[in-house]
């Protein structure tokens, strides 16, 4: 039985009743490491008693099939573009924040009074794919402005010198990754190598279970029912999408048969904006001894980590390796997986006690159900968890980083009037005239202006390959922000609680000023902890309210421009981007 969900509406949607799908493989080494994708619009059943929703689809389907490679084997993909309209996702803003009773407009599905954005109807097909994770040249990156149009070859050449991981590749369009994205245009790629296979790592059905966790919003009819038609939708104040529906692997909370058996799930959140916080339940009660997460975004960590203790979070594009064991448990068992993060998320803790509780419709989670786990069948082997995993990374050396160049980024949020903020990026360089942002830790204040506001704005960014960079994120804005960078992945070194104060009209079109201080707030109740399984090889980290996060990363295989973003697709979208050029050293001398 459902546990109550206390201050939930009934959903319109019966959870636990579809199967979980697995997206079909495409295996590279099958097809001697050429593979051809049709880009294209496609039907999709997003749960069993919706009608066929329209979409748009990596072979036409909701998640693209899964590509599989090995590592040192290079992968070649023909992205054949044949996509055309009608765009098949409504989106609109709302005409209020909520509803006659109170009930935030983003928790119902419909329009809420909304007009459908007639740009977005307007939309042919235009599209570029980026590999999430991939080492990959810039050529083949998936540069936001270098689109290919339906009916446009493009052949990429993914040459797979990197460790195995989860990847995904999706849409990475300027302007329009939020509503390509959440039209369908996404899939997993996994890279295995003889590392994992040494560990015996589970690999394949039915033992290993890919987890593409997003939230997707629909369309009524004139009779209030469902009609399957896809709802990109925000509000007057909330300018990312937070959709009631969470989906998995493309169906609305389904339910995975398992054996009482060790599963080795690799979950993505690939949703636009929404941060989960995923806690398992088993009668009622926590389950996190049976949970162990072995690998991350950039693939194995070096030992195993249980869970976090209020649950995993996971924000837009971050990965997880997790062994789930239900050996013990007697056919019939049942776990549910449950979501206790409010949105916009903001860190803020929810004790996993209380998972059952946990639908608020006011922090826009009406629906906190995401899978359920029916154990059935046989028994199979329990597999042990091995105790050493990666051996191929240690931390940066301290000698490293001491002469490491670094580089500040702080995050904003800047009012626009009419309209809901903006939250964006400011790169920050040597002090000079106008406002000035100030970092002081007590003893030392680094003074900076902003040498750069939006994407269009000069590079200012240009790694030198080989060599550790650090680079400081500093958020303040009231959100936490999923930070992913291009191309090689980092180490986080450090996060720490902020003060700070931005003076009136401190933050203009491209300006900004901020006195930020490395002190904690008397009110601030985040722990600005790095979670065990933050301490692998990532590609995009939380950077939470108040907050400033140190990360290394070495720049080792392409030169080239890439770009570093958050990845709340809303906020990528409306410049809260940026390039970077990595340079091979010998060219250095030529720059201008
Ligand atoms: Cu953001």
């Amino acid at each position: 039985m459902n546990a109550p969900l206390t201050h939930a509406k009934p959903a319109p949607l019966a959870p636990f009743v579809d199967a979980l799908p697995l997206p079909s493989r495409l295996i590279a080494l099958e097809h001697d490491g050429r593979l051809t994708v049709s880009i294209r619009a496609g039907t999709h059943r997003f749960h069993r008693d919706l009608p066929v929703s329209s979409v748009w689809g990596f072979e036409g389907m909701v998640p693209g099939p899964t590509i599989e490679a090995e590592r040192g084997r290079p992968v070649t993909v023909e992205w054949l573009n044949e996509l055309k309209g009608p765009f098949p996702v409504l989106d609109t803003v709302a005409t209020e924040p909520a509803d006659a009773d109170g009930v935030p407009v983003q928790c119902l599905p419909g329009l809420s009074g909304g007009e459908p954005n007639r740009h977005a109807a307007g939309l042919t097909g235009h599209t570029v794919v980026h590999l999430h994770g991939g080492l990959t040249p810039a050529s083949y990156d998936g540069w936001a402005e270098n689109l290919f149009a339906p009916g446009q070859p493009a052949v990429f050449d993914y040459p797979m010198d990197q460790r195995a991981a989860l990847l995904w590749y999706h849409d990475h369009v300027m302007g329009t990754t939020k509503l390509d994205v959440y039209a369908g245009l996404a899939g997993l790629w996994i890279v295995r190598d003889e590392r994992e296979r040494e560990l015996e790592l589970q690999e394949g059905p039915p033992f290993e279970v890919p987890l593409l966790i997003q939230d997707r919003n629909f369309d009524l009819d004139e009779h209030g029912r469902l009609t399957g038609q896809l709802v990109h939708k925000t509000d007057p104040e909330v300018m990312e999408a937070f959709p009631p529906f969470t989906v998995v692997n493309g169906k609305v909370w389904p339910v995975l048969e398992v054996r009482p058996a060790t599963y080795r799930f690799r979950v993505l959140n690939g949703s636009n904006a929404r941060t989960y916080r995923l806690a398992v339940l088993h009668e009622g009660a926590p389950e996190r001894e049976r949970i162990t997460q072995i690998g991350t975004d950039h693939g194995l960590l070096r030992a195993p980590v249980p869970l976090p203790q209020d649950g995993l979070v996971v924000a837009s594009a971050e990965r997880a390796d997790l062994l789930v064991d239900f050996s013990d448990l007697p056919p019939g068992s049942e776990l549910t997986v449950l979501n206790t993060a409010r949105a916009p998320f903001d860190g803020s803790p929810f004790p996993v006690s209380d998972a059952e509780n946990a639908a608020d419709p006011e922090g826009l989670l009406p629906y906190p159900q995401v899978l359920r786990f029916r154990v059935a069948g046989e028994p199979a082997n329990s597999v042990s968890i091995p105790r050493k995993l990666a051996t191929d990374y240690e931390a940066p050396p301290a000698e490293a980083l001491a002469g490491a160049r670094r580089r500040a980024i702080a995050l904003v949020e800047r009012e626009m009037g009419d309209e809901p903020n903006m939250l964006t990026m400011r790169e920050l360089g040597p002090a000079g005239d106008g406002p000035l942002v100030t970092v002081s830790d007590g003893d030392e204040t680094t003074r900076y202006r902003v040498v750069a506001a939006h994407f269009e704005d000069a590079t200012t960014f240009f790694p030198m390959l080989g060599e550790y960079e650090v680079w400081q994120l500093i958020n303040l804005t009231g959100d936490t922000h999923p930070i992913h960078l291009h191309l090689d992945p980092f180490q986080i070194l450090s996060r720490q609680p902020i003060r700070y104060e931005i003076p009136e009209g401190g933050i203009g079109g491209r300006e900004l000023a901020a006195t930020v201080t490395l002190a904690r707030e008397p009110d601030d109740e985040l722990d600005h902890a790095i979670d065990d399984n933050e301490r692998g090889l990532k590609d995009t980290i939380r950077v939470n309210p108040s907050e400033i996060v140190e990360i290394a990363v070495r720049f080792n295989s392409y030169s080239g421009r890439y770009m570093y973003h958050c990845h709340i697709l809303e906020h990528e979208d409306r410049d809260m981007m940026r390039p970077f050029v990595t340079m091979a050293p010998e060219l250095m001398p030529f720059m201008a």
